[in-house]
This record gives structure tokens, sequence and C-alpha cells, in this order.
């Protein structure tokens, strides 16, 4: 079946998801950087593996696979421990519920492309730029809190960790680099407190993954 190669990037928070789940599924990686920076995602070359020109980009089984929502869904298929996904149907729904309305409503308003068209394209100046950033992400998160809250337990649905919590702890490392206050939101800092603390999610930091880079 071959290596598992995740291209990845470390401050990314869409691929700093995948490294958590292959984390908490035991999977073993290989990390290929793409640095966002430098602008690799839109090399030919990696075009030719994501015509998305997005990270992550997932070699696993023989397959390539983008769209880190996709990417957890076939891991719970195929790797079904610990699951990542509640089997009941209600419950599924709110845990997928709560992972959309991030990677599909708080994080594609605030990714690199979009505050670089903002910037360079509509030549907004860094101060409107940091003012959109914080408006989706304040109205994102706010409502976050209001849909997890009555369910939540030590993580965002229950004891134990899922999909949401995958993408909610990168979303928050994220907004606290934009110096976003998450105090607001005493649900998510719950949960954000409890995941990280999981040696699958402390791996998967992107200061941890910045150290492992510097010592290669
Ligand atoms: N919906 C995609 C989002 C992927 C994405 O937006 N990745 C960002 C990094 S977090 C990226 O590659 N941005 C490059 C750019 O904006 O040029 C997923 O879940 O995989």
């Amino acid at each position: 079946m071959g290596q598992t190669v995740l291209y990845d990037y470390f401050r990314s928070s869409a691929a700093y998801r995948v490294r958590i789940a292959l984390n908490l599924k035991g999977v073993d990686y290989e990390r290929r950087p793409v640095s966002l920076v430098d602008g690799a995602q839109k090399s030919d070359e990696y075009r030719a593996l994501n015509p998305q020109g997005l990270v992550p980009m997932l070699e696993i089984d023989g397959l390539k696979l983008t769209q880190t929502l996709s990417i957890m869904v076939y891991l719970d298929q195929t790797r079904p421990e610990p699951l990542l996904m509640p089997r009941d149907p209600a419950d599924g729904a709110h845990v997928r519920g709560m992972a959309l309305a991030i990677a599909c409503d708080i994080h594609p308003l605030n990714n690199l492309r979009v505050l670089k068209y903002l910037k360079g394209e509509l030549g907004q100046e860094q101060e409107a730029i940091d003012r959109w950033y914080a408006h989706w992400v304040n109205e994102g998160l706010a409502a976050l809190e209001a849909i997890a809250a009555p369910r939540a337990g030590a993580f965002l649905f229950g004891d134990t960790p899922t999909i949401a919590d995958v993408c909610l702890v990168p979303q928050l490392y994220n907004a606290r680099r934009f110096n976003i206050p998450i105090t607001p939101y005493p649900t998510l800092r719950r949960a954000d407190e409890t995941a990280s603390a999981l040696p699958a999610f402390a791996a998967a930091h992107p200061d941890r993954v910045a150290q492992e880079e510097a010592v290669q």
C-alpha cells in the first residue's frame, strides 16, 4: 500500500487537523513540508498533486486525499479506533455540524489567500484586514459556543475527542496568533485545554512540528 505521506505546513490549521487525526489513529506518517510563505502550494509540482493549491494533501493506502473533513471521514471508516465521529446518527450530525461550522464557515474567510487578496488586489490596509479576521472569527466562535455548550463534556461533545475538537484546537491556535481574546467562550476553552493535553494533539502542535523540522 506504500507509505503514508502528509503534504503539510506547520502553521496551517487545516494540516494541523490532519496531523492530530493521524496521531489519534496511531498512523505513522512522513511529513513533506510545503512552504505557504514561499508560495510552494501554488507551484506546478504541488498543483499536480492537489489542483486546489491548498495543504494538506494526504497519500494513504495508495490514495491521494484532499479536504480535511473528507480525510477524517476516510480515517474513521478505515481505522475506527478510536472513533472520531459518534455512530449514533443524531450525535454524529451534531459533531459534524460543529466541525463544519469551523471548517466551512470560519476558516475559509480567514485563509491566507483571502487575506492576501484583501491586501493585494483590493488594496486594504492591515487594520481593515485585522478587523475582517476578528469579525468572522468572533461571529463563528460565538455561534459555536452556543451550539456546543448544552451537550459538551470535557470535550466539545462528551468526554472523548471528536472531529469537532480536531477542528477547534487549530482554529483557536490561529485565533491566538491573531490576538483574538477567547475568554468569552468558556466551553470552547475547556475543550481546547482538555484536548491539547492529549499526546496526539500536543505532538501535532505547530511549535513541536517547527522544532522537529529545525533539528532535521
Ligand atoms: N477546505 C480545505 C482547506 C485547506 C486550506 O485552506 N489550507 C490552507 C492552509 S490552512 C492553504 O493551503 N492555504 C494556502 C493559500 O491560501 O494560498 C481543507 O479542509 O482541507
